[in-house]
């Protein structure tokens, strides 16, 4: 008899929102349609990635974004085919992007949304081009307000609310790691039969014995003395004690985060003379990033208090970050309250 292909046992992210996986949870009707028109979309995109330098999707767009950063092709690319596939869905009341300084609506659907989706389309963008890792980052809330379409008051709410936070990472493999607030699931996208399938069904945040930290050390002179104290800290260039032996830093939130799921560690943006707030923006970036990080066992801060309890001022607020291990956010904590 042949080996046994473990594909014969597969359980695709379909049935698992389905709760034929694992785990017996039938996810909200609405919610799964979401998370499954994220996931259609996000192959579309993955597909685009794989083939930088062969579509005409490469390079800029000679715009300049909310965020002040110069707008890539497959920004764009990425926002409409997410936009698209939620406007089928009609479970949104209203999204918010990266890419757009407004609340985004669909002049019919939303009228019946219950949900509001807050995503980067791509994260890391800055790195397409370079080939490196890239992601799209997505965050689902209940909306708040009882009916129409939604508003300012069901985009700002606390990470602590989110339905459902997840992830996919553009990398030498496209994975969905999605929370729906009872632990962390992995998905690795199978191309040969076009299918998300469960690869990771549990994850915990890693315990490898050689924990990496994960900042840009350039921006250390715009540093306060207790965030310089805290990175030397880490490194033991304080008590000859290093909590990190080694260091990494992509450069893609979602790839320098993912490293630390899996392997544990430090992954950190503080804020600093440039970034008064940080760099990370809080709604679709360091919320969805957070349940995730602290549904697997890890912590996220902003060194003064849990990422997930921050309450939004604005749609594209920032906040500082600091995640990964307990016991080096932890760590955080003291050094900066200290
Ligand atoms: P976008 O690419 O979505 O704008 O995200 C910003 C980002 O690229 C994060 O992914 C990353 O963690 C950070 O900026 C890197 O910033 P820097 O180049 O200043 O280290």
């Amino acid at each position: 008899m042949g080996r046994i292909d473990h594909h014969e046992k597969i359980c695709t992210l379909q049935t698992y929102l389905l709760g034929q996986g694992p785990s017996d949870r039938v996810i909200d009707r609405s919610v799964r349609k979401i998370i499954n028109g994220v996931a259609v979309a996000s192959k579309m995109i993955s597909r685009e990635v794989s083939r930088i330098g062969l579509s005409d999707l490469t390079g800029e767009t000679g715009t300049i974004n909310v965020q002040g950063e110069m707008v890539q092709r497959l920004d764009i690319y990425s926002e409409k085919v997410i936009s698209e596939a939620m406007e089928r869905t009609s479970s949104l009341c209203c999204m918010v992007s990266e890419e757009s300084a407004e609340i985004l609506t669909f002049p019919d659907a939303s009228r019946k949304g219950e949900y509001v989706l807050l995503f980067d389309p791509l994260d890391g963008s800055s790195n397409i081009d370079v080939n490196i890792s890239t992601g799209t980052i997505f965050s689902i809330q209940r909306r708040v307000t009882k009916q129409g379409v939604g508003s300012l008051e069901d985009c700002l709410q606390k990470g602590s609310s989110q339905v459902a936070a997840g992830y996919v990472l553009y990398g030498a493999s496209t994975m969905l790691i999605l929370t729906l607030g009872k632990g962390v699931a992995g998905f690795t996208l199978d191309i040969s039969i076009g299918e998300f399938i469960l690869t990771h069904p549990e994850i915990k945040i890693g315990h490898a014995p050689t924990k990496a930290y994960s900042v840009n050390e350039a921006n250390y002179s715009g540093w306060s003395d207790n965030q310089k104290l805290l990175i030397r800290t880490i490194k033991g260039l304080e008590n000859g004690e290093a909590y990190c032996t080694t260091s990494r830093y992509v450069g893609s939130l979602v790839a320098d985060f993912h490293r630390t799921l899996f392997k544990g560690g430090f992954f950190a943006y503080p804020a600093d003379g440039k970034n008064p707030n940080g760099k990370v923006r809080l709604l679709y970036e360091a919320a969805p990033v957070a349940m995730i990080c602290e549904q697997a066992g890890g912590r996220a801060s902003t060194g003064e208090e849990s990422i997930l309890n921050v309450v939004p001022e604005s749609l594209h607020c920032r906040v500082p970050v600091y995640l990964g291990s307990r016991s080096l956010v932890d760590l955080t904590d003291k050094v900066l309250k200290s």
